[in-house]
C-alpha cells in the first residue's frame, strides 16, 4: 500500500502527519462555537487565526472552494475531512509548531 502516500515525500513519516490530520480535525471541531455541528465562515476564520495565519479571510475563502462540496456556505462533519487536507496542504509539518505559539 506505498501508493496511498506516494505523492509525499517519504521521508516524511506518516503517524507525524497522522497526528496532525488528528490535531486539526479536533482544532475546527472546537471552533464550532454554536454546536450545530458544520462551520461556517467565521468559525473557519476563527480556526486559521488560532494556526497564525496571516490571511485568515483569504484561507477561508480557498477553504470553502474546495472543502464545500454541496455549495451551501457551511463545512458539514463530512466535508470537514477536505477541510482538514487543505490545511494540512498550507501547513503541513508546521501544524503542531503552530498550534503551540
Ligand atoms: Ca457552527
Ligand atoms: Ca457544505
Amino acid at each position: 500500500m506505498v501508493f496511498f502516500f506516494s505523492k509525499r515525500d517519504t521521508k516524511n513519516v506518516p503517524t507525524s502527519l497522522m497526528a496532525e490530520r488528528a490535531e486539526l480535525l479536533s482544532l475546527f471541531k472546537r471552533c464550532d462555537v454554536n454546536k450545530d455541528g458544520k462551520l461556517s465562515k467565521e468559525e473557519v476564520k476563527a480556526g486559521f487565526q488560532r494556526l497564525q495565519s496571516r490571511f485568515p479571510g483569504f484561507r477561508t475563502h480557498r477553504a470553502f472552494k474546495v472543502a464545500d462540496k454541496n455549495g451551501d456556505g457551511f463545512i458539514s462533519e463530512t466535508e470537514l475531512d477536505e477541510l482538514v487536507d487543505f490545511v494540512l496542504d498550507c501547513y503541513e509539518g508546521n501544524v503542531a509548531l503552530r498550534l503551540m505559539k
